[in-house]
């Protein structure tokens, strides 16, 4: 059973055959045929993708891997949950490299029971004793198990299965200890008569020679595997010739990684910089490809609840704000303190308090100020010479260029606006491709000495007009009293689909160069003239523009208890 669903990304198995048989099915095949070693997760998927049609799990690499000694020193409770990584990666067979078994004939039982439960297609044990060494160090001198006990540890694993098609390879060590062909030959024979799917043969020699001669000797009753790590140099059609079953590339991946890895950290060390290996290393794109983050993606489409698109902010904060005085001496406006905080901080906060955390920062005089972390920020140079619609422009160019990202929903505000989190929300949930909040108490500021964007709708706001949609005629400061219906309350929302077509909009109002200076409003007129609908949202209170010193005195005020007063 494999957890990966093969088609995203990754080939789709042929065959739909349980694990346990696919390795049946190699092993029996008349074609010789491959492991490759595989000690974790990704390699085993790289071994996959690569064409493998089963892995070894090699007791040397999984230890190395853990960098400890392929001498029993890492649990086989241990080896047992990186195979399980493994097999839940893979949709080929793996055949663990079981050493001994992990002790006598009951703990062989429970191997072969949990390697079952793991998705573990095959076990091959190998008679030495426990703790085992490597067959490359010092094999000649390393003891054999008794014949007649091991044959009991096989026989013992095969009633344990449950899977008629789970094997067990049996691995002889005579060759390796010095014990010769004839000894080989008699464990060969009490391995197969006590039940083993397969017999390893194993040598150390620099050259075939052994396990040509044990294959010839044994004329095909069972298949024999080979790992030809020593012999690397024998062309591979000698063991097609030979008529071997399987050979396996025993511990190549971790040979590679390693010489990979030691290259990469040296250079690092010596260079000290990221430049001198990038061209060494593959994209981390390919990292997320190999743990099947395509897979996911699809999956949280198909499961999770349709989300809202994303949306950023854009906040415009180019200007000084000369009407506050020394308050913005080498400051700008958005940076004034109000209840202790920078007044930026706190439309930072509204933002992400309902969940838009990509706020675009304009900036403009004294630039170099802000250093809010966290803000992706764009700089209008020609604050002093220009408006709104040119800050504004700027961020939505720097928009478009983030590419993929573009594809949120936008809000526009200002840096000297305080307002509470429902306002942007109201705007958010709003379904309308651009849409902004409208004051509808402008009468009790309007007394104050400030500029005002006023508003003319399409109804005046009543209890009507919460349930019927209100659409923008007219925005500006200069409206007569008797046309206003409220004051805009600084906000604007764009939706991502809308995007390509204010820029453009905004593009036709800029190339006139009279229109240096020109406002947001300008621009819905612009946009309501050309036949766009922007939707009204009606509300009252709980914002402030901060204008004049008054008004940081009262945005103090606002900023503990959301009182305007
Ligand atoms: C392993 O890969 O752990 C093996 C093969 O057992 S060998 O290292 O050649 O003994
Ligand atoms: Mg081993």
């Amino acid at each position: 059973m494999t957890l990966w669903p093969m088609s995203d990304g990754f080939p789709t198995m042929p065959n739909n055959m349980k694990k346990t048989s696919q390795f049946k099915a190699l092993l029996e095949s008349n074609e010789l045929e491959f492991l490759l070693e595989a000690h974790n997760g990704i390699s085993a998927r790289i071994g996959e993708e690569a064409g493998f049609k089963g892995l070894w799990a090699s007791g040397l690499c999984l230890s190395g891997q853990y960098a400890v000694r392929d001498n029993n020193e890492a649990s086989w409770t241990q080896v047992l949950e990186m195979c399980e990584f493994m097999a839940d990666s893979t949709s080929v067979p793996i055949m663990l490299d079981g050493d001994t078994g992990y002790g006598n004939f009951n703990n062989m039982r429970r191997l072969v029971t949990k390697l079952e439960q793991r998705g573990v297609a095959a076990v091959c044990i190998e008679d030495k004793l426990f703790p085992k060494q490597n067959s490359f160090i010092s094999g000649e001198t390393q003891p054999l198990a008794d014949a007649e006990e091991f044959a009991g540890k096989i026989r013992a694993g095969k009633d344990a299965q449950s899977d008629d098609d789970f094997c067990i390879v049996a691995r002889i060590e005579a060759l390796i200890a010095g014990w010769g062909l004839g000894e080989a030959m008699r464990r060969a024979e009490a391995y197969v008569e006590a039940g083993a799917d397969a017999i390893l043969i194993h040598s150390a020699l620099k050259r075939p020679d052994e396990v040509l001669a044990f294959q010839a000797e044994w004329g095909g009753e069972l298949p024999v595997v080979i790992v030809p790590t020593r012999y690397y140099t024998t062309p591979t059609d000698v063991f097609r010739d030979a008529g071997f079953s399987l050979a396996i590339w025993a511990n190549h991946m971790l040979r590679a990684a390693v010489g990979a890895m030691q290259k990469a950290a040296s250079r690092l060390a010596q260079e000290q910089n990221l430049l001198s290996i990038e061209d060494l290393v593959v994209p981390v794109s390919e990292i997320f490809r190999l743990q099947g983050a395509g897979e996911l993606e699809v999956a949280e489409r198909r499961y999770l609840p349709a989300q809202r698109t994303g949306t950023r902010a854009v906040v415009l904060a180019a200007s000084r704000g000369e009407e506050l005085g020394e308050l913005t001496e080498g400051r700008p406006k958005a940076l004034v303190e109000v209840d202790g905080r920078p007044l930026l901080q706190h439309i930072v906060d509204a933002y992400n308090t309902i969940g838009i955390k990509h706020l675009t920062v304009v900036r403009g005089y004294a630039k170099e100020a802000f250093a809010l972390p966290g803000l992706h920020y764009v700089d209008n140079d020609e604050f002093e010479s220009t408006g709104e619609l040119v800050s504004l422009r700027c961020a939505l160019d720097a928009l478009a260029a983030l590419g993929d990202d573009n594809t949120d929903d936008v809000v526009v505000s200002y840096g000297d606006l305080l307002f509470r989190k429902f306002v942007p929300e109201i705007l958010c949930e709003c379904e309308s491709d651009l849409a902004l909040v409208v004051d509808t108490e402008w009468r009790a500021s309007a007394s104050r000495e400030r500029r005002a964007d006023y508003v003319r709708c399409t109804a005046p706001p009543s209890r009507r007009s919460f349930y019927d949609r209100v659409c923008l005629e007219r925005a500006g400061s200069d409206l007569d009293e008797k046309d206003v219906h409220g004051e805009w309350m600084g906000l604007f929302k764009i939706s991502s689909r809308l995007l390509p077509e204010v820029r453009e909009t905004l593009e036709r109002i800029l190339a006139d160069d009279t229109n240096r200076r020109a406002e947001v409003p300008q621009l819905m007129n612009e946009l309501v003239a050309a036949g766009r609908e922007i939707e009204v949202v009606y509300t009252s209170g709980h914002w402030l523009d901060v204008n004049s010193l008054a008004d940081v005195v009262r945005a103090g005020s606002f900023g503990r208890d959301g009182v305007v007063e």
